[in-house]
């Protein structure tokens, strides 16, 4: 169950670390969140135990290795589209071999400790937004790439791009079918997968 955050607030953060998520996505994309608020943030967040994530605004080595750095413990990319797109997201999240991450982890290795780059490619992860007909159609190549760790639904670009009302909580039966098809394909590859929910019920449900 993963909370999020879209409000620039070291309190909201603060609060939010202590209600029992599993997750926190602070949202650099769509929330009011840039980087040097993001960064005091997780600091506040570090109140509590859930699992700190960021949603970076784009596919962008440099934001999504600063954010690593400063203690994000993954990132969650929007308009992941193709297997050269998945592959370059995956590679900004790890340390060679099997990405190509700088070394700089100022505040992570305060967190996690000297050995933290040793570890690092185990613990961080790397999660694809599939949420356009483009990924759909690519989704099998891009769920094969090597270290991707999870996938995470945009319900709303997803509609758009089916030429369907932008709607979060979708019940239209085409956006609902395109949802599992993605659900079954990552099961299958035995990567999570997880979806933008607008209320407690559909999460629920989802
Ligand atoms: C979408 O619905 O497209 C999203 O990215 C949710 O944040
Ligand atoms: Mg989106």
């Amino acid at each position: 169950l993963n909370g999020w955050l879209g409000i620039p607030s070291t309190f909201s953060a603060e609060i939010m670390s202590k209600q029992d998520f599993d997750s926190i996505t602070i949202d650099l994309q769509h929330g009011l969140t840039d980087y040097s608020i993001a960064v005091p943030m997780m600091q506040a967040m570090s109140a509590g135990d859930a699992t700190m994530l960021c949603r970076v605004p784009w596919l962008e080595a440099g934001i999504i290795m600063k954010l690593l750095d400063a203690g994000a413990m993954g990132i969650i990319c929007p308009m992941i589209n193709s297997a050269d797109e998945a592959e370059k997201f995956v590679g900004a999240c790890k340390y060679t071999p099997l990405g190509y991450r700088s070394s700089g982890p100022v505040r992570a290795a305060i967190y996690a400790g000297a050995d933290y780059i040793a570890n690092a490619n185990d613990e961080i992860l790397a999660i694809a937004m599939i949420e356009t007909m483009e990924a759909i159609e690519n989704l099998d190549a891009i769920l094969s790439t090597p270290g991707l760790d999870g996938v995470y639904i945009g319900p709303t670009d997803l509609a758009l791009t089916m030429g369907k009302p932008p709607v979060l909580d979708p019940t239209d039966a085409d956006v609902v079918a395109n949802i599992e098809k993605i659900i079954d394909a990552a099961n299958a590859k035995g990567l999570g997968a997880g979806i933008h929910c607008g209320s407690p019920e559909y999460a629920a449900k989802m």
